[in-house]
């Protein structure tokens, strides 16, 4: 029906039902031709009372996993693909490179005697390894040599390679901030000058200098101010102790476990202004209390045997198994054996701009 064609009311009152609906769909369409729309057909869908997050749980187990991610090496060089990942598509995302809304997550394989080759962009990236031993993730002219377990940090803008010197395949989970990025539209990438970044500090450099109670002398203000972690490498070997004695000391959080969150140690702010990590111990038995908070996180189990268990679903994960919990999802971990997590999510970026939240 037309706007002609909608009886006009006498008294300058909405007219009988048919014809005022009739008369705001001739509107809309009107206005939509200006590039306008009414805010009261959208306002309860765009201001809803609680999260309404588009991803959904999912988990990745990692024995298939490993053998669909070794199967790409046969048919792609790390040089030739630049970084040879399988994308962990949320599958309610499918084809947007997300594992939650703002976070992108992939397995990344590096052969024996391969090469990714450097480049920097303004995504930052984290690391956590899998599988494999001795393969490298140079980082400024630091290299890490990386372990199962290690933390690795790609800052934005940091130059980095990877490189396998070993005679292992390596693997490993990359998270990175693309979604959040894009969100923005601020997304920049360069190739460095060289595949391989000259070597200017020894493996365990930014760790000694800034992660160990000491200060070179002359480190300056801004760099006691930033905000993202010197670190590149928070290995295995020193942080899975630290999660054990938080546990020996009873000191166990009901909901998450003996819990750390990785920090920069110069100034106690997440390792990185985007995106922040966590490694938890679990006692065997463990039965957690339900939990829920407004980042979206990706967790892996670095060793163990449990289960995560959300209103309609149970997560059951074994070692290398990556998960993912939506945002204010109610969750809580079960471990049949002593079991490590890792976690990383959105939680710095909620907390930089008032957002994050936390509940029962
Ligand atoms: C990247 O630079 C790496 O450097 C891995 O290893 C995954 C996914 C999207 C964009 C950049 C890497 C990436 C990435």
């Amino acid at each position: 029906m037309t706007v002609a064609a909608a009886k006009k009311p006498s008294n300058g009152k909405p007219g009988p039902k048919h014809n005022i609906e009739a008369m705001r769909q001739a509107y809309y369409r009107r206005i939509a031709e200006r590039h306008m729309a009414p805010l009261w057909t959208v306002m309860s869908s765009i201001i809803t009372p609680e999260p309404a997050p588009r991803c959904v749980p999912v988990i990745w187990h990692f024995n298939d996993v490993k053998s669909l991610v070794m199967e790409s090496g046969r048919l792609i060089t790390a040089e030739e693909a630049k970084r040879r990942v399988l994308i962990l598509e949320n599958p309610a995302m499918h084809g947007e490179s997300r594992a939650t809304d703002t976070l992108y997550a992939g397995i990344q394989m590096i052969l024996p005697g391969e090469v990714a080759p450097a480049h920097l962009h303004a995504a930052s990236a984290v690391r956590f390894v899998l599988d494999g031993e001795g393969a490298y993730t140079a980082v400024e002219g630091e290299k890490a040599f990386m372990s199962p377990g290690d933390f690795v940090i790609t800052a934005n803008w940091a130059a980095h390679d990877h490189g396998n010197p070993s005679d292992k395949p390596m693997l490993w989970l990359d998270v990175l901030d693309v979604p959040t990025v894009n969100f923005f539209a601020t997304s920049f990438a360069e190739d460095f000058d060289e595949p391989v970044q000259a070597t200017r500090r020894q493996d365990g450099d930014s760790l000694s200098f800034y992660g160990s109670g000491v200060l070179p002398d002359g480190t300056s203000a801004e760099e006691l101010n930033m905000n993202r972690t010197p670190v590149i490498n928070y290995t295995y070997a020193r942080t899975r102790p630290i999660v054990e004695r938080l546990l020996h000391a009873g000191d166990i959080d009901k909901s998450h476990g003996a819990r750390v969150r990785y920090a920069n140690p110069v100034n106690g702010g997440p390792v990185l202004p985007t995106m922040g990590a966590a490694l938890a111990m679990l006692p065997k038995g463990f039965c957690g209390e339900p939990y829920r908070s407004t980042d979206g996180t990706i967790f892996v189990c670095a060793e163990g045997e449990g289960a995560t268990h959300l209103e309609d679903h149970v997560l059951a994960w074994g070692a290398n198994d990556v998960f993912v919990v939506p945002p204010w999802k109610r969750y809580f971990h079960t471990a049949a054996k002593q079991s490590v997590l890792f976690s990383i999510s959105d939680r710095p970026a909620q907390e930089a701009l008032g957002l994050w939240r936390e509940g029962k």
